[in-house]
């Protein structure tokens, strides 16, 4: 008789800077997890295979330009059409574990200092979206980012914009929001092995605290 048949899984965010490790380390977390006997889904945002995706895509390859607004939205309508996907999947008993969510998309918006984009206006069409269990932030300092052979050549690959989007990703730590309490950090500049026994750490307890009916409810 297993007393799980009928638990949630578990939703897990990572997040980080460009280069950070967040696509490895999301898929260390996966194996982990997966070896521990959890059913387990991996998602990504944005997700660029739906038509919301496509004009993300497109924007971040600067093949259209978009006004800042728009491209906030059309971040947020990638999650909000997906969201209904990720509560089905949790409530069947997948852990889900999502490379970047609505924190990434607080944070690149407001860093690009739009004065009416405010990190508050950013944050409102997340409201209602499944919030996570466990928000890891896998930090790097922008001069080792370059080192680990540089960025790509999207949109925000750039030193000036990965130093803001930092700075705001510690506010938002710092700060009085609820992301403050789902959010742990950990340095992304050591080895992917020592890196891994860091995150596994939150990622364990998180995930059986889930499976322990400690947190029988997504929130929101
Ligand atoms: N990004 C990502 C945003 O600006 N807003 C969002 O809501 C999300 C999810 O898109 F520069 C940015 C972060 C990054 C870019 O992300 C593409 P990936 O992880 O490189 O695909």
């Amino acid at each position: 008789e297993t007393i799980d048949a009928k638990g949630r899984g578990a939703f897990i965010v990572v997040e980080g800077l460009d280069r950070s490790g967040k696509t490895t380390q999301t898929k260390k977390i996966e194996e982990a997890l997966v070896g521990g006997g959890y059913k387990v889904k991996l998602r990504r945002f944005p997700d660029r295979t739906t038509v919301i995706g496509e004009m993300i895509n497109n924007y971040l390859q600067s093949k259209s330009d978009l006004e800042d607004h728009v491209i906030h939205l059309l971040f947020s309508a990638n999650r909000w059409e997906l969201a209904k996907q990720i509560e089905k999947d949790i409530a069947d008993g997948y852990t889900v574990i999502c490379d970047r969510y609505y924190y990434s998309g607080v944070v690149y918006s407001a860093a690009k200092s739009n004065p009416e984009l405010s990190l508050p206006w950013a944050r409102e069409p997340e409201v209602g979206l499944p919030r996570p269990d466990l928000v890891i932030f896998l930090d790097l300092e922008p001069e080792v980012a370059e080192e680990r052979g540089g960025y790509g050549d999207e949109k925000y690959e750039k030193r000036e914009m990965q130093e803001k989007v930092r700075k705001l990703f510690h506010a938002l730590n710092d700060s009085e929001e609820e992301e403050a309490e789902d959010m742990v950090i950990y340095d992304a500049g050591k080895s992917v092995e020592e890196v891994t026994k860091d995150v596994l750490q939150s990622v364990s307890s998180v995930s059986l605290a889930v499976k322990q009916r400690l947190h029988p409810e997504l929130r929101k």
